[in-house]
C-alpha cells in the first residue's frame, strides 16, 4: 500500500512527486491513484478551452488569483441579476495546462508575469503543466490521474486548460463539470470560422480579448448559432441516452430527459482582469444549476462510466496482443490485403 498520508496532509513536494509518477503512468503512481481515489469527488473541475493564444492562461490566472482573493464585503449585484460570487474563504486552486502550445508563464505580458509570481509564492496555488504526450487516450488517463491527486490533496477547484483541438477538448470537456470555451474578436467574426462543436461542450463561452474590435460581430455570431442550434446534441444527452441500457437508469415518469443549461456568454479582457468576477459570478451560476438539477451525480456518473468503458477496452486489447502472435496477425493481414478474406472473418480467425 503506498503511502497516501502526505498528499491528504497537504505536502506540496509529496504531490509534485505523484504528479510526475501518475504522468508517467509508473506502477507506484498507479498504486496511489487507486487508494487515493476514495478521496476524491469533491473538487469543482472547470475546463478552459479555445484556439491557440485566445489568451487560457491569462485567464486561468486571472481566475485562479479571484478565487484566491474573493471580493470582501457585500458583492453589489452584477448585471442581469445574477446572483454574486459566494463571500466564501478563499479556495485552493489547482490549474492542469494540457499540452500548451507556448509554456504557462511564458509568451505574457509584465502584468500577468507579475500576477503569476502572487499565485506562485502562495501554498492555496498549484500550477502544473503537462508535456506534450504520444496518444490522445494516454493524454485523457494522465489528465484524470492528475485531476485525481489535486481533488484527493484537497484543492476545490481545479482548471484544466487545454488547446482547442478536436478530440482533446471534447475528452476535457467529459472531464469538467464547467467547461469554458474561449473566442477572441478577430479569428471568428463569421459563423462558418466558430467551430460548430464547441456548442456541445461549451456551458460558457467567453470573448476574451473584449479590448479588440469585432467583439460585437463575435458576440452575434455566437449568439445566432446558440439560437440555431439550441436545444441541439449536447454531449452529455447523448452519453446518456448511450449509457442508459446498461446503467439501468429509469427517469422518473414525466420527468424532463435533461433540464436544459443555455450557454452564458460573457466578455473578459484577461490582461486587465475585466469582467473576471462577472466571470466567476457565471461559474457559479452553473455549479448552482448542476446541484439543484441532480446533473452534476448525472455527469459524474457518465464520466466514470466512459471511463470504465475506456480502460476495458484497453485492457481487452492488451490481454489480446498478449495471446496474439504477431506473425499470425500478419498473416491475416496479408489474407485480408488479397481479398481472401473479409475484415469480420479476419476478426473472428483472431480473436477466437
Ligand atoms: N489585447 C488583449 N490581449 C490579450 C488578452 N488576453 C490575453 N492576451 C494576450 O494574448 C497572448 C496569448 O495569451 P495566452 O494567455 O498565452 O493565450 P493562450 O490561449 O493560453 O495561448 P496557448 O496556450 O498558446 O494556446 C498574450 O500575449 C496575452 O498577453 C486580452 O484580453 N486582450
Ligand atoms: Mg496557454
Amino acid at each position: 500500500v503506498s503511502d497516501i498520508e502526505p498528499i491528504l496532509n497537504g505536502n506540496r513536494l509529496a504531490l509534485a512527486r505523484l504528479l510526475t509518477q501518475i504522468e508517467n503512468e509508473t506502477a507506484a503512481g498507479m498504486a496511489a491513484l487507486n487508494t487515493l481515489f476514495p478521496y476524491t469527488g469533491r473538487a469543482h473541475l472547470i475546463g478552459v478551452t479555445g484556439a491557440p493564444g485566445t489568451g487560457k492562461s491569462s485567464l486561468v490566472n486571472r481566475l485562479a488569483y479571484f478565487y484566491r482573493h474573493p471580493p470582501t464585503g457585500d458583492a453589489p449585484p452584477l448585471k442581469g441579476g445574477e446572483a454574486a460570487p459566494e463571500q466564501a474563504a478563499p479556495r485552493k486552486v489547482a490549474v492542469v495546462a494540457v499540452d500548451p502550445t507556448s509554456p504557462f508563464s511564458g509568451g505574457a505580458v509584465l502584468g500577468d508575469r507579475i500576477r503569476m509570481r502572487d499565485l506562485s509564492g502562495d501554498p492555496g496555488v498549484f500550477i502544473r503543466s503537462m508535456a506534450s504526450r504520444g496518444s490522445l487516450g494516454g493524454l485523457a488517463r494522465a489528465t484524470a490521474g492528475l485531476v485525481a491527486a489535486f481533488d484527493a490533496a484537497g484543492f476545490d477547484t481545479i482548471i484544466i486548460e487545454t488547446v482547442g483541438a478536436g478530440q482533446a477538448e471534447v475528452d476535457i470537456a467529459k472531464l469538467a463539470h464547467t467547461t469554458l470555451v474561449l473566442e477572441a474578436p478577430g479569428l471568428g467574426d463569421d459563423v462558418q470560422a466558430i467551430k460548430a462543436g464547441i456548442l456541445e461542450i461549451a456551458d460558457i463561452l467567453v470573448i476574451n480579448k473584449a479590448d479588440r474590435p469585432g467583439v460585437e460581430n463575435t458576440e452575434r455570431a455566437l449568439k445566432n448559432m446558440l439560437n440555431l442550434a439550441h436545444p441541439g446534441p449536447r454531449i452529455f444527452q447523448e452519453a446518456r441516452g448511450r449509457y442508459r441500457e446498461w446503467a439501468a437508469e429509469t427517469p422518473a415518469p414525466g420527468a424532463p430527459e435533461l433540464a436544459l443549461w443555455m450557454p452564458l456568454i460573457r466578455r473578459t479582457v484577461a490582461t486587465e482582469g475585466e469582467g473576471i468576477p462577472e466571470l466567476a459570478a457565471a461559474i457559479a451560476q452553473h455549479r448552482s444549476f448542476l446541484e439543484e438539477t441532480g446533473d452534476l451525480q448525472k455527469r459524474e456518473r457518465i464520466r466514470l462510466q466512459s471511463e470504465l468503458d475506456l480502460r476495458i477496452q484497453d485492457a481487452l486489447v492488451t490481454r489480446w496482443q498478449g495471446n496474439t502472435h504477431y506473425d499470425a496477425y500478419r498473416n491475416t493481414l496479408e489474407q485480408l490485403v488479397r481479398r481472401e478474406i473479409s475484415p469480420a472473418q479476419a476478426v473472428a480467425r483472431l480473436v477466437n
